[in-house]
């Protein structure tokens, strides 16, 4: 089986884009520095990493005949809002639990952005005051129950997609749209930057360049990125994932727990809160590229990007491919930061 079996439903508009930083190149001074952007990767709701990991789930919801996608994330959640999103596109009810995964004191936290376009949406999106954890939670179990108990026929798809048995192929596919890309543009990506969370990016990027590595294809370094601030949860995590959708697509070893790189040191002390390089890092994409990223996920990211090339850690002959995974939505509930 190799990822090319499994069936996927359409609801990005094809590979996503990918440019060069020239500004942020030259600022640094180091790298050459790239992105691949998932943040206009559909048309659905400003899509993101996990309408790409919903291609590949969405053909199974409908071989269930579900009526109801049953998801779970923070109040700024971007992965409920790609939920919410393709379940409307589907004609599907949509059931959200939005726990307070951030303890961020802004009053429209949990009116503006994510969890206002996904009520825009449609979707059932109910407030839940527990806090963060990247695992599997009651209170989405109870959501699923209670769909059920009232006569639906409700699909889980647990935060980010990450527990989802599927739910590392989306990104294994991005490593061979990668590849592709690099043939197209003659170039070659020898470090990849991506933030780490609940895990199913990074391990399907893991588990898919690894396939390719193994069928013949160059060794290149795929950085993840900690802004989960449980960082040997989210190191365990990225390692099962990267695993079992390794086995899914037909690699033939084990993978290794050194092919799993999960940094610390930008997260902060807490998921969902900026730091001051966090805030930097998204001034400095904005100013010099144009580039809007978010201060949860991208900001963090974009934050050891920059400390790991001005370091010389990423060293000055190397190709970047800096993974923008697309979370500007949750922007809108910290504008105090730049008022
Ligand atoms: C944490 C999964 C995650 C989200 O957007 O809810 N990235």
């Amino acid at each position: 089986m190799s990822i090319h079996d499994f069936p996927r439903y359409p609801l990005t508009f094809g590979p996503s884009p990918v440019h060069r930083l020239d500004r942020l190149t030259a600022h640094l001074g180091g790298a050459d520095l790239w992105a691949k952007r998932e943040d206009c990767n559909s048309g659905l709701a400003f899509g993101g990493n996990k309408t790409r990991k919903l291609e590949y789930i969405v053909p199974d919801v409908l071989a269930q005949g579900a009526d109801t996608l049953v998801s779970i994330g923070g109040y700024q959640s971007n992965h409920t809002r790609q939920v919410a999103a393709v379940a409307a596109k589907l004609g599907l009810r949509c059931r959200l639990v939005q726990e307070r995964w951030v303890d961020w004191d802004d009053p429209v936290n949990d009116k503006v952005g994510n969890i206002l376009l996904s009520r825009i949406m449609g979707a059932d999106a109910r407030l839940d005051p527990h806090g963060f954890d990247i695992g599997i939670r009651s209170s989405w179990e109870d959501a699923l129950r209670e769909v059920e108990e009232s006569g639906g026929k409700p699909y889980g798809i647990p935060a980010g997609a990450s527990e989802h048995p599927l739910g590392g192929l989306g990104f294994a596919g991005w490593a061979y749209e990668v590849a592709q890309q690099e043939r197209e543009l003659g170039v070659f990506f020898d470090t990849i930057v991506v933030c780490t969370v609940t895990g199913s990016t990074h391990a399907g990027m893991v588990a898919g360049f690894a396939a390719l590595e193994d069928a013949g294809g160059p060794t290149r370094r795929i950085l993840g990125v900690d802004a989960s601030a449980t960082l040997e949860r989210t190191r365990d995590q990225v390692r099962r994932i990267a695993r079992h959708t390794a086995g899914l697509i037909g690699l033939e070893r084990e993978l290794r727990d050194d092919e799993v790189t999960v940094l610390e040191g930008w997260a902060g002390d807490l998921y969902g809160i900026p730091v001051d390089s966090t805030v930097e890092a998204i001034r400095l994409s904005g100013r010099l590229e144009g580039m809007i990223i978010d201060p949860v996920y991208e900001g963090k990211s974009m934050a050891g990007l920059v400390d790991l090339v001005s370091s010389g850690e990423i060293p000055a002959g190397s190709t970047v491919l800096y993974a923008h995974l697309g979370g500007q939505p949750a922007l809108n509930a910290y504008s105090g930061i730049f008022a």
